[in-house]
């Protein structure tokens, strides 16, 4: 088998950069370790920044997203002195956020592949990368105990936190920087009318909790746990008299209803310099992690891909090779932004097992500080919309 671009990983990365390559007439083989039903099935992201719902419109495909996504012009802050709104739409120039589940848009994202005839192997086990150093880069795969070989001008790894790729950087050539956070998120997804008409970031003395959506009437609820927490300690009832506790009042009664999915996800920051090894480009997870806190993580996926279908598009059309040897300072500016404030957020907002009297004292004055500011206020606004993409990138991407 031959190509030009060899992506690893079907999430989103992976599947935009395919379906971006592919409009610019490309030639693209994407090879997935699981299957598409799993890949759908996994209930992450939830909002969608202006540069992600562009995407999917110029792609052509987002049909659903005009009809099914909520635009958010606002989002909430609660503590124990009360809740108020940042108004994203005022404190910007009116740039809002979109909530519209990860599943959806992978559920999108494969039906455009397929009618479009986007070639994605699924199943492909032992995936290795080689000659990434040299103009002549090739990748092996087993599918069904079967050998498979492809040939290719660049590799990019979109095969997340836990892919082959990044891997293949000699550590010497790369430098890793992480945090990791003394807490988890337990998750729950409910056939339940959302609590508020907006997502709600709470801090309470008892952790952080969050209230999101997937639509008017199914909620997503967060709330900071142990990372030793066993989920079967959680039965629902629990959930939403612990939900409660922290809320309080904010936004009302909580509608309850059964759970039909539960799960903790670990927090983590975690980012890989430089993005680019020879012939292997990094996007996404495999690159970098945020906490969820900021909403920030498939949004960056985003942008990395928008950046790197640029530099692609220079290299083959206009034979310029500076788009990609820039990819990964550009690509890491913006990450850094992103991971900055994900990290500022979460810290404003959790409960940390050293949070003394005086740190908690300090999360509640910065937060008073905010309701107060619109200063402070447009810092948090402007960061949560998405920062723009530096240069030229993207223009052709934005609607
Ligand atoms: P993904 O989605 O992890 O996809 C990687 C794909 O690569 C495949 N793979 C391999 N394939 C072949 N060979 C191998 N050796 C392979 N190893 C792995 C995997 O099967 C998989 O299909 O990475 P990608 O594309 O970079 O996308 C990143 C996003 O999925 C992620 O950043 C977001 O889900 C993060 N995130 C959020 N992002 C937002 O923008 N807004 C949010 O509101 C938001 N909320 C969240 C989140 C993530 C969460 N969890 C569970 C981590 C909320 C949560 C709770
Ligand atoms: C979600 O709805 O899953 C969600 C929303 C906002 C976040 C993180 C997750 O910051």
């Amino acid at each position: 088998m031959k190509t030009q671009v060899l992506i690893v990983g079907a999430g989103p990365a992976g599947l935009f950069l395919a379906l971006m390559l592919h409009e610019l007439g490309l030639d693209t083989v994407v090879l997935e370790r699981r299957d598409r039903a799993y890949v759908e099935g996994r209930v992450r992201a939830g909002v969608l920044e202006q540069i992600t719902v562009d995407l999917m419109q110029r792609l052509g495909v987002g049909d659903r997203l005009a009809q099914e996504g909520l635009v958010h012009t606002g989002t909430n802050l609660a503590y124990e002195g009360g809740a108020f709104r940042i108004d994203m739409q005022a404190l910007t120039s009116g740039s809002a956020v979109t909530v519209y589940g990860q599943q959806e848009v992978m559920k999108d994202l494969f039906d455009a592949a397929a009618a479009r005839g986007v070639r994605i192997v699924f199943g492909a086990d032992n995936v290795d990368l080689h000659n990434l150093t040299s103009a002549h880069p090739f990748v092996t795969w087993s599918e069904e105990s079967q050998p498979h070989r492809s040939e290719c001008d660049f590799v990019v790894g979109c095969d997340g936190f836990h892919g082959v790729s990044r891997g293949k950087i000699p550590a010497g050539a790369s430098k890793a920087f992480e945090r990791v956070y003394p807490f988890g998120w337990l998750g729950i997804l409910t056939e339940t009318p959302p609590v508020n008409h907006e997502l709600i970031y709470c801090n309470s003395e008892r952790g952080f909790a969050l209230a999101s959506m997937r639509s008017l009437t199914r909620s997503r609820y967060y709330i900071q746990c142990a990372l030793d927490e066993d989920i079967e300690d959680w039965p629902d009832e629990r959930f939403w008299e612990e939900l409660e506790l922290r809320l309080g009042t904010v936004g009302g009664a909580i509608p309850r209803g059964p759970s039909f999915e539960k799960s903790i996800a670990p927090l983590r920051s975690f980012v890989t310099e430089p993005m680019r090894h020879g012939r292997l480009f990094l996007a996404g997870d495999a690159a970098h992690i945020v906490p969820p806190t900021g909403a920030k993580g498939m949004n960056l996926a985003v942008s990395d891909v928008i950046m790197l279908a640029e530099a692609l598009e220079a290299f083959y059309v206009k034979g310029a090779e500076s788009g990609l040897e820039g990819y990964s300072t550009r690509a890491l500016d913006r990450v850094w932004k992103a991971e900055r404030f994900s990290w500022w957020f979460t810290g404003l907002t959790h409960r940390f097992p050293d949070t003394d009297p005086f740190s908690r004292r300090m999360q509640l004055a910065e937060i008073e500080y905010i309701r107060g500011s619109r200063a402070a206020q447009t810092v948090l606004a402007e960061n949560y919309v998405g920062l723009p993409i530096t240069g030229e990138a993207g223009s052709r991407w934005r609607v």
